[in-house]
């Protein structure tokens, strides 16, 4: 089945925030944000602001009616700063004017005095300081102080990923307008509307039963909406509660950049040891988790990064460190893969180094450590693994033996072009780590003409959710899918709804959806058993008609909805679904935390142009474990982005602070994403379809975020095109592999050597 938006979104009519028609007497806010990235304020004045046209009121953190928080897993975030700013770009002020050009106008005559404060932009540096957001975590698995001793060879490095700026399409925003005693109903671009019901509640002091999040969908969140869409949300509401006035509030991209956090940069130590048959014995990791100002999201993607931190392999002594490391950058947060790539990319580059300095293939490392069935993860749970059926496959399927030789010849033969390639196993866990949040609900209704209308807690963000929550219920009522129609995402329809995140949304919200819907087949079976004399067991429901045996009935799906509601029986269901068999005990750092886990294997194909230190990515051929997909459209669709956005992530996309603590690479002009000309030339996906029952909606495997990772092998693959050009220079790992950092690697130049020359660029 297509994705259901794809008319309307071609034809330019899906309603996205800046859509929904204005309400007359609309005010527009823009935030004031922190000059400087830490200091504490001495005098803030807002005078010229206040006379400028069109404005109509300035708030501050004196003016929050209820508390001035809006941190979630740690309450560390205020809504508006009080005395303290952490970052640059912390929102202060909140102007309200009557048009969105007169508050941007206003902003700018604000003045504000701060005393600087020092300012922390490395992790490591906050760590040393004791800046820890939260306590370290370490997971264990055998001993590795004890098995060095096994390991013929063992090696250290350390190895840097750096952060990554959303980009999703639609800007963060919100419209808040007012309803009658003190109710708001508030329009966001955000993945998790209880997440900013929960903040709105927070800080305005109203109850969540007067909160009314309502999402249609999102251009796009990839984890940046999934917290930080509460700040904007708030502060429209906090404006609506006070003036009893529509406010909306819709970023600019520049205010976006600059304003909210990223994915999270990682440094990290590694000490990798391996026998003589190349078995990996034995791994220890310290992270250093880039976390910014304030806690956000960051410990469950730290969390994510210990569970993630031996990717798709089987290693059986391992200690793994995290810190949780405060800095003044915004506040990073979710962001698709959630720590694990920042961990993969670790275990993937300890290969690397084990490999580049035993002059080995890396893939006879990778291949020879791949998990098993059986085989126990660091946290405890035992694989049901897919990993080396996705990696031999690949290798036949794509024939990599002849690819490899053909790069070998090609590198022999040229001077100037080098091609490099790289496998990239992937093993992703399934499930929100923080098992509580592992449910989700649905509300169903059929209506007397026999359509259906469906709501869940699932916010369609591109993703193609709703398309899936479609096919759940047309399937389980055996109607044709036009009859059906997703609702959008409300508050008051469902409550308590996780973030659309974790690659679990279809799953969790599926399965609510399969609930409902079966609930009310049920009673309409034993509508048409007591109407057709029959017994229920005799009655199946197939393409709108009914069966008795194998006779079909001129019983209509619409005949048979009417005849119940007739009989005063509901026709409208509200389901419960959560995860089975899953706990977590972070105590002891052991548990069942995923429902399953996601395997795949990409293989990456790079040339690199050894004059200018450019490059193409040839292609990139993955075998993925989709389970049964249901939508294999959508899946495709997920995959080919997923992928194209971890090359971004591993090789071009650059976020540059300064040392303080300002966004250098703040526009597009600066920040360069992959577009048409740098997306692989070829990206071929083979479906490893399993029969293995899952918990999975239909044992249609999760598909978000596992992809993204692939990317990783581009990163791998650069190298390897590298040292085919010259073998003896060294290469950090410190992702991404830009054209500038290739060329300094090509003639072996230290970046330190350059950076050190450098006094404002980090
Ligand atoms: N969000 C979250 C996530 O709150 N918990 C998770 O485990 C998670 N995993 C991936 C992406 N978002
Ligand atoms: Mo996400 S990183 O699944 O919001």
């Amino acid at each position: 089945m297509k994705n259901i938006d794809s008319s309307t979104h071609v034809r330019g009519e899906s309603i996205y925030l800046d859509d929904i028609p204005l309400i007359r007497g609309t005010l527009f806010g823009v935030a004031f944000g922190s000059p400087v990235a830490h200091g504490i304020i001495r005098s803030l004045d807002l005078t010229e602001a206040e006379t400028m046209p069109g404005v109509v009121r300035i708030l501050t953190y004196k003016d929050v009616t209820g508390e001035n928080q809006i941190g979630g897993i740690v309450p560390d975030e205020p809504l508006l700063a009080e005395h303290h700013v952490h970052y640059c770009g912390m929102p202060i002020a909140f102007v309200l004017a009557e048009t969105d050009n007169e508050a941007r106008a206003a902003v700018k005559k604000i003045t504000v005095t701060i005393e600087p404060l020092p300012v922390i932009t490395d992790p490591r540096d906050a760590q040393a300081k004791g800046e820890l957001i939260v306590r370290p975590r370490t997971f264990r698995l055998g001993e590795t102080a004890a098995a060095w001793e096994q390991c013929t060879y063992i090696f250290e490095g350390v190895a840097d990923t750096n952060g990554q700026e959303h980009l999703y399409i639609e800007t963060q925003g919100a419209y808040a307008i007012p309803q009658e005693n003190n109710g708001i109903k508030l329009y966001s671009s955000t993945q998790g509307p209880t997440a900013v019901q929960r903040a709105v509640t927070k800080s305005s002091g109203l109850p969540m039963h007067q909160i009314d999040v309502d999402v249609t969908r999102l251009g796009g969140g990839f984890g940046g909406k999934e917290d930080q869409a509460n700040m904007w949300a708030a502060l429209c509401a906090l404006a609506t509660h006070i003036l009893k006035k529509p406010v909306k509030y819709s970023l600019h991209r520049l205010e976006d950049m600059a304003m909210t956090g990223k994915r999270h940069p990682y440094s990290s130590d590694f000490k990798i040891g391996l026998d003589n048959d190349l078995k990996i014995i034995a791994y220890e990791v310290t992270f250093y988790q880039n976390a910014g100002a304030a806690a956000d999201l960051s410990p469950a993607v730290m969390e994510r990064t210990l569970f993630h931190c031996t990717n798709s392999y089987f290693i059986p002594n391992v200690t793994a460190t995290a810190f949780c490391c405060r800095t003044n950058l915004p506040p990073n947060t979710a962001f698709r893969g959630f720590g694990g790539p920042q961990g993969m990319f670790v275990i993937e580059a300890a290969i690397a180094k084990a490999a580049e300095s035993l002059g080995v293939d890396a893939a006879v490392i990778q291949a020879k450590n791949l998990n098993k069935t059986g085989d126990e993860f660091p946290y405890g749970q035992k694989a049901e693994s897919e990993a080396h059926a996705c990696w031999t496959k690949a290798e036949e399927l794509y024939d990599i033996e002849t690819i490899r030789h053909n790069v070998a010849s090609f590198n022999a033969a040229n001077v100037l072009y080098k091609k490099g390639i790289a496998l990239m196993p992937v093993c992703f866990g399934i499930s929100f780590t923080n098992t509580r949040m592992n449910q989700a609900r649905a509300l169903v209704h059929v209506y007397t003409d026999g359509s259906v209308g469906v709501s869940t807690g699932a916010v369609e963000m591109g993703q193609g959710v709703n398309t899936k929550m479609l096919q759940v219920a047309a399937q389980t009522f055996s109607i044709q899918p036009e009859r059906v129609k997703l609702q959008s995402t409300s508050t008051y329809r469902i409550a308590n709804t996780s973030p659309s995140a974790a690659s679990a949304t279809a799953d969790l919200n599926g399965r609510a959806v399969q609930i409902a819907c079966t609930d009310i087949v049920n009673r309409l079976k034993a509508v048409a058993a007591d109407v057709l004399q029959v017994r229920v067991d005799e009655i199946s429901l197939q393409d709108e008609y009914i069966y008795l045996g194998d006779k079909k009935t001129d019983w209509y799906w619409q005949r048979l909805v009417m005849e119940a509601y007739a009989k005063r029986v509901s026709l409208s269901e509200h389901a419960h679904y959560s995860t089975p068999d899953i706990h977590y005990d972070a105590t002891k750092e052991k548990g069942h935390p995923f429902a399953y886990h996601v395997y795949g294997t990409a293989l990456v194909d790079v040339t690199v142009d050894c004059l200018r230190g450019t490059y193409e990515m040839e292609a990139v051929k993955v075998v993925h474990d989709f389970g049964a997909s249901m939508n294999p459209m959508i899946d495709r669709g997920q995959i080919e982005g997923g992928i194209v956005q971890g090359i971004g992530w591993m090789t071009m996309e650059e976020v540059v602070f300064d040392k303080s603590g300002r966004l250098r690479s703040n526009a597009l002009s600066t920040y360069k994403v992959p577009d048409i000309y740098s997306v692989p030339k070829e990206i071929a996906i083979n479906f490893l379809e399993t029969q293995q029952d899952n918990l999975a909606i239909f044992r249609s495997k999760a598909v978000g975020e596992p992809p993204l990772m692939y990317g990783i092998g581009a990163y791998f693959a650069l190298r390897n095109a590298i040292l085919a050009f010259n073998p003896t220079t060294t290469i950090p790992f410190d992702a991404p592999m830009t054209p500038e950092k290739v060329l300094l690697a090509l003639y072996d130049v230290n970046p330190a050597l350059i950076l050190a020359n450098d006094q404002t660029v980090k």
